[in-house]
């Protein structure tokens, strides 16, 4: 089974959890491709989406999905999103297509924030680059502070106007360096998502869905 196929194997299994009538969080990236259809296909009744970027609202809306701003939705049912990095210890990172500060206001708002992925995701520790997005202004100065960090090459601004950029020191404490990157101004979010923020992960193998549980399951916001 190819890793286009396991992308989808893990992708189907999520839309199986959207109901009618729920508000749902779209990510964004290759295996949230996979999603949209499958959704699609089911044909569920008066669902709300919020897409985590253009692409993916693009995507949505040419398969029939009701797309709609984030704008007035104070909270959402579930959210089913890629990852770049998953955790032994439950921590992922996202970010590789840039999308990472809207992916992570929607799985916050979120009651339940499910991650698909292949399983050549599946990392023992998260490692470098960790992606951020930076305000333009003062940029020198901020990726001095979070250095060693570089502006993306060939990434284009984040669709919020922001500079996508990675940070390329060690991140043997996830926590600690969540916490750091939250604290330095000009960044405007970062692409670590802490295992609390994650509710299920559904990782796909080679023809069937592999068990994931992380040491420190998270239990996702309050409802
Ligand atoms: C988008 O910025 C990312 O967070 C993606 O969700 C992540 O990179 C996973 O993308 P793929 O599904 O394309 O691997």
């Amino acid at each position: 089974m190819s890793i286009e196929e396991r992308k989808r194997l893990a992708a189907e299994a999520a839309a199986e959890l959207v109901e009618d009538g729920m508000r749902v969080g779209l990510g964004t990236g290759s295996t949230v491709a996979h999603l949209l259809p499958a959704l699609a296909r089911r044909a569920l009744q008066g669902v709300r989406y919020v897409a985590t970027s253009p692409e993916t609202e693009l995507q949505a809306r040419s398969l029939g999905l009701s797309v709609e701003p984030f704008r007035t939705l104070q909270a959402l049912d579930l959210s089913v999103d890629g990852a770049d990095q998953i955790a032994a210890d439950g921590w992922v990172v996202k970010g590789g297509g840039g999308a990472h500060v809207r992916e992570k206001i929607v799985a916050a708002a979120s009651s339940r924030f499910v991650i698909i992925a292949d399983d050549s995701k599946l990392v023992e520790r998260v490692s470098p680059p960790i992606p951020v997005e930076l305000l333009s202004f003062g940029i020198a100065a901020t990726l001095a502070r979070l250095a060693p960090a570089r502006v993306r090459s060939g990434a284009p601004p984040s669709p919020d106007g922001h500079v996508i950029a990675d940070v390329l020191g060690p991140v043997d404490d996830p926590a600690a360096v969540s916490a750091r990157l939250d604290a330095t101004p000009g960044v405007v979010g970062h692409g670590l998502f802490e295992p609390a923020i994650i509710s299920t992960v559904v990782v796909a193998g080679p023809g069937e869905l592999v068990p994931f549980s992380p040491v420190s399951e998270g239990t996702g916001p309050p409802e």
